[in-house]
């Protein structure tokens, strides 16, 4: 029964199927409720309701519009553009990623250096996750062959080794993919 449901497709289908037959009795229930109900002569517009949908509309959307205000300065390509502007020198790193290890042209840096990773991978798709010393991951870039560099700026803010993890499943080593870089505190 197991190796049914686990490795065949059609074990698969019918678990599937299992748990749509909650969803498809209520969708039923409620259609056909509805179907043996007398339609009403004209339907009369419930003015707390359209308030209440008002309410909901503007609240979405403010939402919607601060969370992107918020967030915007974490977007690569907006940290890219200040990083120029503000006439900081950019690191080139060149990054090379293949199964199952990464080339990496620089690994010693300084606090406060910004650095822009361009990186490559030259078999399969990988990842290029950069952890800070604390264990919080600071970003990932995916790293599809054939497509280009993907190219990322950052600013090291913290002394310490920061981890580099590949986080795009990329084979039997995988897990085993993986590189440091050490920041050292700057010397001025
Ligand atoms: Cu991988």
């Amino acid at each position: 029964m197991q190796e049914f449901i686990y490795q065949s497709g059609w074990g698969a289908f019918t678990v599937l199927l299992l748990m749509q037959i909650p969803f498809i009795l209520f969708f039923l229930f409620v259609v056909f409720r509805q179907g043996s109900k007398k339609p009403s002569p004209s339907p009369t517009i419930d003015t707390s309701i359209t308030r209440l949908k008002n309410i909901w509309m503007v609240a979405v959307v403010t939402i919607f519009v601060v969370i992107n205000v918020v967030s915007i300065k974490y977007f690569p390509s907006v940290v890219e553009a200040q990083a120029e502007a503000s006439g900081l020198e950019i690191h080139p790193v060149n990054v090379t990623a293949e199964s199952w290890s990464y080339d990496i042209s620089q690994t010693e840096f300084k606090v406060g250096q910004t650095v822009r990773f361009t990186a490559k991978s030259t078999d399969t798709v990988h990842g290029f996750g950069l952890y800070h010393p604390t264990g919080k991951i600071l970003f990932t870039m995916m790293l599809i062959p054939g497509i280009g560099d993907a190219s990322l700026v950052h600013t090291f803010k913290d002394s310490g080794t920061y981890k580099i993890r590949c986080l795009e499943y990329c084979g039997a080593s995988h897990h085993e993919m993986s590189d440091e870089l050490v920041v050292t505190a700057s010397s001025n």
